[in-house]
Formats: C-alpha cells, structure tokens, sequence
C-alpha cells in the first residue's frame, strides 16, 4: 500500500529536456495542467502528495522517479546517469531524510529510478545506459540489509528498465517484446504491448488503481480486461521528454 507521493512542477526550462522522442518541443502551460491532474489523480487514491517547485538549471527535474529508489524502510539517493541531471538527487535528499533513514550512492556508480521496478521484496534494476553494474551492487548493498533482494536484468535500447517492463498488480507486468520471454521475468504473467503502443507500457499501478496514458486503446483494452479501477490521463507533454507515468513521482 503506497501512502505517500514526491512530485515535482514541470520548470519553464523543460523545452530544453533530453529526448529521442522526435515530437516537437513540450508546452509549458499545458504540461503543468497535465501535472495538476496527475497530482490530483494521486491524491483521489489517497495518497498525500508533496508537490515540489522546480530547481533552475535542470529541464528535466519534474522526472523525480529517476532520483532516489524508496522503500518502507530506506531511501536510497541516485547519482542519475544523464549528466545534465547530475545533482538533482542531491535536491531530493533533504526532503525524503524527514520520511526515511536515507542512503546516498555515489559516482561512478550511476543509477536511474526509471531502471528500478520494485515487486514486493524484490528490486529489477535494469542495466543500460543509465544505470550501471556498480549501480545495481550498490543498490542490492543498501537494500539487502532489510531483507530485499536485488536482480540486474540488461535493457534493450530503451531508455529505461519501465520504459519497457511495468507491474499492474495480479502478478502481471506489461513488457516489450524484448523481455517477453527474459527468463528472470518468468514467475509472472506478460502481457506484451507492441511497438505501436510503445509508450504504454509505463502505466503505474498504486493501490489496485491503474493510470494508463490516453490514447493507447488495444493497452487499455488488455488492462480492462484484467478487472480493477483504471484511471486515463493525458501525457502528450511529458511524452516529448521521454517520459512516462511513473517519471512523474516517487511512491511509498
Ligand atoms: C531523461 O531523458 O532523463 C528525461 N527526459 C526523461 C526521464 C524519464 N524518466 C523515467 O522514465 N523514469
């Protein structure tokens, strides 16, 4: 049961974020309208969101799933593998310090919360460009203590572990044909979104709630299918930064 959400306001610099996703530049005014709705959504779930101003200087900064990987018991600070977001962890730090004892890593071991999805007690960490082998041994060495596990699983080019794999809940991930098959996946059921959805695989699950990006209608469909309250939101500004639903907090 998540009770809680960090989330951080879209800064006027975010025209000037990383991305690959070739669809124009992001508008601002709307991008924060579509933030309010994802804060709102969370709140409606129960959960009590801290809503962070942006930090000059760093464009993509409302991605504040990328900073730090947060459990019941600890909050781990992530030396982002981009460099143009190095330091934005360390903006996220004082804040979680008042929630959980926190643990910093440090370069060069690099680690994005993108390449992190957490299944009970057990942590996937994606190997890829941001994250590194070092990343995920630090990130098994803070965690282990309190009886979780860690297992590194290499990417394919994606971005990131979610922007290809993501759990809904009822033992199931949505995944890429990439990972249809990865064997360290094999205790769950897949269900596998195109390529023409891409985007759709980072749906977030928070309390037997599903959000789902708008506009992806055969992921809609499967996540209907499975039952349970589902919730659409439109991501198109976010979308052109290469990020997703869960980008946009941390939960715990
Ligand atoms: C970046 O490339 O770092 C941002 N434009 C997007 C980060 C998306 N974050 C995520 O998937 N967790």
């Amino acid at each position: 049961m998540f009770t809680h959400a960090i989330t951080r306001r879209p800064s006027e610099e975010m025209v000037d974020g990383i991305t690959t996703a070739n669809l124009g530049k992001p508008d601002f005014r709307l991008a924060i309208k579509q933030h309010d709705a994802y804060c709102h959504a969370l709140t409606e779930l129960g959960l009590d969101v801290v809503v962070l101003d942006a930090v000059a200087g760093y464009p993509d900064c409302c991605f504040v799933e990328d900073t730090a990987v947060v459990c019941s018991d600890v909050a781990v600070i992530t030396p982002l593998g981009a460099p143009s977001r190095q330091g934005e962890q360390l903006t996220i730090a004082p804040v979680l310090a008042r929630r959980r004892p926190v643990v910093r890593i440090d370069p060069p071991a690099i680690i994005e919360g993108g390449d992190v999805l957490q299944v009970e007690n057990t942590f996937f960490v994606g190997i890829s460009e941001r994250t590194n082998e070092a990343g995920a041994e630090a990130l098994a060495k803070a965690v282990r203590p309190y009886g979780y596990s860690v297992v590194p699983i290499a990417c394919g080019p994606s971005l990131h572990f979610k922007t290809d794999v993501n759990y809904i809940g009822r033992n199931t991930l949505l995944v890429s044909p990439f990972f249809a098959n990865a064997p360290e996946l094999e205790a769950f059921d897949r269900i596998v979104v195109g390529d023409d959805e891409a985007y759709a695989r980072n749906c977030l699950y928070i309390n037997g709630t599903t959000l789902v990006p708008a506009g992806f209608p055969k992921t809609l469909a499967k996540v209907t299918d499975l039952g349970g309250n589902i919730v659409e939101l439109e991501m198109s500004e976010f979308r052109k930064l290469d990020g997703g639903l869960t980008c946009l907090s941390l939960r715990f």
